[in-house]
């Protein structure tokens, strides 16, 4: 009877302990909304949501961030995805979002990087963003000096093929390809906010 009662007692533990986990992930730790320009040139609104990473129970890494991402909506808009940060403006206002809240210190991310909408996951060294859009020559870069560098010290069949905001070396949220499965990373949402849309007309 005792050893039955301490099984629930673990259990209900177990339960508040996951769902304090889940509940951080979806708290992220700094946003901002961002007037931009679609294909069209219609003006959005995106919000970008900044995570830090989660605790080693949890240990999200590229695709559960990339899944959390797309389980994100305002009201009932489209859904989320990692942030494509594919131009100055939107790129240079996330790095200041995650340095005026200190985003880069430990206390974020001991692990140095957050994930971003970025990987050469299905050909080595095209890189492509999460809106099907490939990197080209032309195109907006912010790589850190030397990468992507594909680098297999840790997983010699893919190497590195997820795109991150690196904080490490003395750089300030250079781009740096990383493990896919590298954990815990923090990591940025981008989220369509029409309301905002509405209102900017
Ligand atoms: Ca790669
Ligand atoms: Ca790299």
């Amino acid at each position: 009877m005792i050893i039955m009662d301490l099984k629930i007692i673990f259990m209900l533990i177990a339960c508040v302990v996951y769902a304090s986990a889940y509940r951080q992930m979806q708290e992220p730790a700094a946003t901002v909304t961002l007037k931009t320009f679609g294909s069209n040139c219609r003006q959005k609104c995106i919000q970008y949501e900044v995570y830090c990473q989660q605790d080693k129970d949890d240990r999200p890494y590229q695709k559960k961030t990339s899944k959390f991402c797309e389980s994100r909506s305002i009201g009932r808009g489209p859904a989320g995805r990692l942030a494509v940060l594919n131009n100055a403006y939107v790129d240079g206002e996330i790095r200041d979002l995650i340095k005026s809240n200190r985003l880069h210190r430990k206390r974020c991310i001991k692990n140095h990087g957050f994930f971003i909408g970025l990987s050469d996951r299905g050909s080595e060294g095209d890189f492509f963003w999460g809106n099907g859009e490939m990197i080209g020559h032309k195109d907006y870069e912010n790589w850190a000096r030397g990468q992507p560098d594909n680098t297999k010290r840790l997983d010699r069949k893919n190497g590195q093929d997820c795109g991150q905001l690196w904080y490490r070396d003395g750089n300030r949220g250079k781009w740096d390809d990383e493990y896919c499965n590298e954990r815990p990373k923090g990591f940025v949402c981008e989220v369509p906010d029409n309301p905002c849309t509405t209102l900017a007309k």
